[in-house]
C-alpha cells in the first residue's frame, strides 16, 4: 500500500540548506493525472546539476520549495486513471531522468530534441525530483531498466550516462581518434571515459587529485593531466596527440575547463559543451575557430532513445558507474563534498535508509 506521507530532501529557497522532511504528501491514485505514474524509488544519484539548482546558480530559476534529483530508479506503483497507450505498466522498474516529460508533438520533439520542447518538464527543477521515496513521473518518458542491471548501478546512467553518451555520439569522432575529457574524474566525466572507450576512442583525462587520476587510468584513459599541476595543458595535449585532439567533451562544472579547448583541438576538431557553469562565457579565438574549421556544439542531456542506448550499454557491463552509497539524509554533506571537488565518480542515495 502507498503511504500518505513520505520522507524527502527539500530546499525551501535557493541557497537554503537541505531540510529532511518526513511529512511530505504522496499523491494518491485519484490525484494522479492521466499520463502520470507514481514510482517508488530504490535510489537516486546526486548530480552537480542538483547543487547548481539548490544554489540558484543558473539563469533559469528552479521551483520552490524544491525536491531535487533526476537520476532515480524504482518501481511503478500507480498509473493515473484514463492514461491511454502507456508504454509501461504497474510493477515495471523504470528510471527517472532530467527530462521528465515533453509534448512529443512539437518540431523539437519530432526532430528528436525532446529536451528542447517548450513544454518540457524537468525532474528536480520544474517538477519535484528523485530525492524522495515516491516521485510522480510520466509514462511516456520514464526509461525501462533492463533486468541485468541493479538499481544502484543504473541510477547515474539516467543523467550522467545519457548526457555523456549523447555528447560523444555527436562529437564527430571515429575509432582511434583522440578525445580530451576535462572533468574526467567527476560523475559525468568518469562515464565519458568509458563510453569513449566503447567507441574505440583514445582518452586524455583532465582533472585533479590522486583518487580521480587512479579512477580515470583504471577506466581506460591513456593519458592523465592534472589541471592544477600542469603548466601548459595545450602543449601537453598537442604533443601527446601529434597535432591536437579530434574532440573535447567538457564536463567540468566551472568555466575554467573550457578555456584552452579550441587551442588543443586539431583542425576539424569538435568541442562539445556539456558542463553548465551558470555565468561563465566561452572564450575562443574567432580567428582560429574559423581557420581550423572548429565546431563548437552544445549538448544537453538526451532524448528517450539516447537513454535506452546508454542504459543498454551499461546493462551489458561495458560501462560501470563508480559510486559510494549514502542515506538520503546525508545529501547536504554530499553537496559539500561536491563543492570541494572531492567526489571521484558518483554518490548514490539509498531511499530505504
Ligand atoms: O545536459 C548537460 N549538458 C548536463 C547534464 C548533467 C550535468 C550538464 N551537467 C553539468 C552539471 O550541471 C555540472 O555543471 O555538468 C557539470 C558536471 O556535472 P557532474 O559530473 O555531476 O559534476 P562533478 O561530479 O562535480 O564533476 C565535475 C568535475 O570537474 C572537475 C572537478 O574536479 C570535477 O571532477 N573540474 C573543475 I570544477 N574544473 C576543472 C578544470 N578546469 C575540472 N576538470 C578539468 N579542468
Ligand atoms: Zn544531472
Amino acid at each position: 500500500t502507498i503511504p500518505k506521507f513520505q520522507t524527502a530532501a527539500v530546499v525551501d529557497h535557493s541557497g537554503a540548506d537541505i531540510r529532511i522532511d518526513h511529512q511530505v504528501p504522496v499523491k494518491s491514485q485519484e490525484e494522479l493525472l492521466p499520463g502520470e505514474c507514481l514510482v517508488k524509488l530504490d535510489c537516486s544519484g546526486a548530480c552537480h546539476t542538483d547543487l547548481h539548482a539548490a544554489l540558484g546558480d543558473w539563469p533559469l530559476p528552479a521551483k520552490t520549495p524544491l525536491i531535487g534529483g533526476h537520476e532515480g530508479v524504482g518501481i511503478i506503483v500507480a498509473i493515473g486513471n484514463n492514461t491511454s497507450n502507456s508504454p509501461v505498466k504497474l510493477g515495471d522498474r523504470v528510471g527517472i531522468k532530467w527530462l521528465a516529460d515533453s509534448c512529443l508533438n512539437c518540431e523539437d520533439c519530432r526532430k528528436g530534441r525532446e529536451q528542447n520542447c517548450s513544454k518540457a518538464k524537468l525532474s528536480g527543477f520544474t517538477v519535484d525530483g528523485t530525492f524522495q521515496e515516491y516521485v510522480v513521473s510520466f509514462v511516456n518518458h520514464v526509461t525501462p531498466i533492463p533486468e541485468a542491471i541493479p538499481s544502484d548501478e543504473a541510477a547515474s546512467i539516467l543523467c550522467a550516462g545519457v548526457t555523456v553518451y549523447r555528447a560523444i555520439k555527436y562529437s564527430q569522432t571515429s575509432p582511434g581518434d583522440w578525445i580530451v575529457l576535462p572533468g574526467a574524474g567527476g560523475g559525468l566525466g568518469h562515464l565519458a571515459v568509458q563510453y569513449a572507450r566503447v567507441r574505440g576512442l583514445r582518452v586524455i583525462a583532465v582533472d585533479t587529485g590522486e583518487a580521480k587520476k587512479e579512477l580515470c587510468l583504471k577506466l581506460g584513459a591513456e593519458k592523465w593531466i592534472d589541471f592544477m599541476e600542469c603548466k601548459d595543458i595545450v602543449s601537453e595535449i598537442v604533443a601527446t596527440t601529434s597535432g591536437g585532439a579530434h574532440s573535447a567533451v567538457v564536463t567540468s562544472a566551472s568555466g575554467a575547463g573550457y578555456k584552452q579547448a579550441v587551442d588543443y583541438l586539431r583542425p576539424g576538431g569538435t568541442l562539445m559543451a556539456v558542463g553548465l557553469p551558470g555565468k561563465a562565457t566561452l572564450e575562443a579565438s574567432i580567428w582560429f575557430t574559423v581557420f581550423k574549421s572548429i565546431s563548437i556544439l552544445g549538448s544537453y542531456v538526451g532524448n528517450r532513445q539516447d537513454a535506452v542506448e546508454a542504459i543498454n550499454i551499461a546493462a551489458r557491463g561495458q560501462v560501470k558507474v563508480h559510486f559510494v552509497t549514502r542515506p538520503l539524509k546525508d545529501l547536504e554533506d554530499v553537496y559539500e563534498g561536491m563543492k570541494a571537488g572531492k567526489i571521484a565518480g558518483r554518490i548514490i542515495l539509498d531511499m530505504s535508509q
